[in-house]
């Protein structure tokens, strides 16, 4: 029992050290992923994970939940503080996990949904045709307009009238601006349907109030708790208290079996880092670096979807470099810049080719780069590009992208120990 994993298991101890060296040497634009602290990681990585307990604090099928009820109570509470929510279910292992539960929590099968179009910046769970959502709803796809790429609500709202939805669902993967919430909220009761937000990628900013906030207005609110928010991978629904009974029935036993206590202790620790007044401040910096990088890009010659961002992410349209999402994520890839190609409102492209990259800053700022540091990224990004079939030259970046990783250090602690183990 006692064995290191370096010992008991040296392959997958190889993987563990390549992607702490991967994490720590790559400058991470991926707008969805961030760094945990080293308490998220120690909770989720602690005994709590042998422990079933399905049901509810003080309601649970198994014997012996004292302690993980605790870590659930804290997690609940803390939960509901941060967002000035009435009720938190912190149970869904993910976020598409959360958006099955609050669906079925109030439709079912068959019912219309109107929710952001994938391709237009939406997430695969609001209605996909592969995805469970778009095999079992009928969907109603908002659009954004093709001349300044903002969501048309004139058009959603004739939508809306026409189809009747019983649920309008907003939110998204990649959308850069702020949210109507009021006026998607209004629109939802002027045909009776129910309102509800994934507001996965702005949880962070939308906690401190950097980004507004639809939590006192939306039925439902569903969020992941690892992007901005910066916490364990894992989901979470917040909805009235009218709500509450149907939600936590329809995740347990409706939708999942047994929690797991040690992602919602991890939980606990990073909502209790949210409501510190220091993370009011990362919000904001991740912001000021967003929206710094997004110029510094656009003084290099690219189109920003938009032309902005009101948040910690912008697109990339890569056409006036006459190159595509799939080449420039692939040479900034060896260049030691992590990105992920996507499509851009009316993309000409497949989604798999897509003439865009999607970029965020919540991981560099949470490695403490400023404004500095993002002109210089933003130069290493336009240079890996211009220079992308040339191996030699994205190699040289990287060992300068590796420089600047290592005077802002993530897992420091670790990386040395994973070092000296290498050795
Ligand atoms: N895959 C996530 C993202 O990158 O936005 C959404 O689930």
């Amino acid at each position: 029992m006692s064995d290191t994993l370096s010992l008991r298991d040296p392959e997958v101890y190889k993987a563990v050290l390549g992607e702490t060296l991967r994490q720590a040497d790559h400058l991470e634009l991926i707008a969805s992923e961030n760094y945990v602290s080293e308490a998220v990681l120690e909770a989720q990585g602690s005994v709590l994970t042998n422990k079933y307990a399905e049901g509810y604090p003080g309601k649970r099928y198994y014997g012996g939940c004292e302690w993980v009820d605790v870590a659930e109570r804290l997690a609940i509470e803390r939960a509901k503080q941060l967002f000035g929510a009435e009720h938190a279910n912190v149970q869904p292992h993910s976020g598409t996990q959360a958006n099955i539960a609050m669906y079925l929590s109030v439709i079912a099968p068959g019912d219309t949904v109107m929710a952001l179009s994938l391709d237009h910046g939406g997430h695969l769970s609001h209605g996909h045709p592969l995805n469970f959502s778009g095999k079992y709803f009928k969907i109603v796809p908002m659009t954004v307009r093709r001349d300044d790429e903002l969501i048309d609500y004139d058009e959603a709202e004739r939508l809306a009238q026409e189809r009747r939805p019983k649920m309008i669902f907003a939110g998204a993967s990649n959308y850069s601006r702020i949210f109507d919430w009021k006026r998607l909220k209004e629109c939802a009761d002027k045909v009776g349907a129910y309102f509800a937000a994934d507001i996965a990628h702005y949880a962070g900013m939308i906690a401190v109030g950097v980004y507004p906030s639809p939590v006192g207005l939306a039925d439902f609110t569903t969020t992941t708790t690892h992007k901005t928010l910066r916490g364990p991978r894992g989901g979470m629904i917040l909805c009235k208290a009218a709500h509450a009974a149907a939600v936590d029935k329809i995740n347990f036993p409706g939708t999942q079996g047994g929690p797991l206590m040690h992602v919602i202790a991890a939980k606990a620790v990073c909502f209790g880092e949210a409501l510190k007044p220091e993370f009011k401040e990362y919000q904001r910096k991740t912001l000021e670096n967003a929206r710094h990088l997004a110029k510094a890009l656009a003084g290099l010659g690219y189109r920003i979807v938009s032309g902005g961002t009101d948040c910690h992410l912008f697109s990339l349209d890569l056409r006036p470099k006459n190159t595509t999402g799939k080449e420039a994520e692939a040479a900034l890839d060896k260049a030691g810049i992590t990105v992920n190609k996507n499509a851009i409102p009316f993309d000409p492209q497949k989604p798999f080719i897509a003439s865009g990259v999607r970029i965020g800053t919540p991981a560099v700022t949470t490695r403490g780069m400023a404004l500095a540091e993002m002109d210089q990224i933003a130069q290493w990004i336009d240079d890996s590009i211009a220079h992308k079939g040339d191996e030699g030259y994205l190699k040289s970046v990287a060992e300068k992208v590796k420089g600047l990783c290592r005077r802002f250090p993530v897992y420091p602690k670790l990386v040395k120990e994973m070092e000296n183990g290498k050795a």
